[in-house]
């Protein structure tokens, strides 16, 4: 699979737990190129729109509660497979099933709490980076490194 951009959501307990460097990290050291990165405040509207596939859920409220709770992290990552490259490394959506060495199954207990968000196929990374970022948010540039990275 080519190149790849992806959305990455970390969430209210991940800014609130200091854990917005180090969940970063681990996406750039996989040679994840970051071309969108900022701090948001979600609005009630925004986050309904971000969650439309869950209405009706019984966790929906307490998902939307959540992620309005506080400021979260919001990133566009590019690279090869992106898409599932970083669903691997968050892990499963239950912390308790997330296997050792993903974000979840690291650094998360409680699938209500469970970090942060990656989107779960291409056409839904189209759909959300056009949710949460402008044209004009999404850097276009080369990094020396990427031939150390890309063969
Ligand atoms: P994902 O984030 O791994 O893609 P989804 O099934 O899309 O998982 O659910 C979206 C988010 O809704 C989860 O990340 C989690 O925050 C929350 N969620 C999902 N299922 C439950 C649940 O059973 N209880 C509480 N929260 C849940
Ligand atoms: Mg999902």
């Amino acid at each position: 699979m080519g190149m790849q951009r992806t959305l990455v959501i970390i969430k209210p307990d991940g800014v609130q737990r200091g854990l917005v460097g180090p969940i970063l990290t681990r996406l750039e050291s996989r040679g994840l190129k970051l071309v969108g990165l900022k701090l948001v405040e979600v609005s009630a509207e925004l986050a309904a729109r971000h969650y439309a596939e869950h209405l009706g859920k019984p966790f929906y409220d307490g998902l939307l509660a959540y992620i309005t709770s506080g400021p979260v992290i919001v990133a566009c990552v590019e690279g090869t497979s992106a898409v599932q490259m970083v669903r691997n490394a968050v892990g499963a959506t239950n912390p308790l099933n997330a296997a050792p060495g993903t974000i979840r199954g690291d650094l998360a207990l409680d699938i209500g709490r469970n970090l942060i968000h990656a989107s779960d196929a291409p056409e839904t990374a189209d759909r959300e980076l056009a949710l949460w970022f402008t044209d004009g948010e999404l850097a276009g540039y080369k990094r020396e490194t990427d031939r150390w990275i890309f063969e």
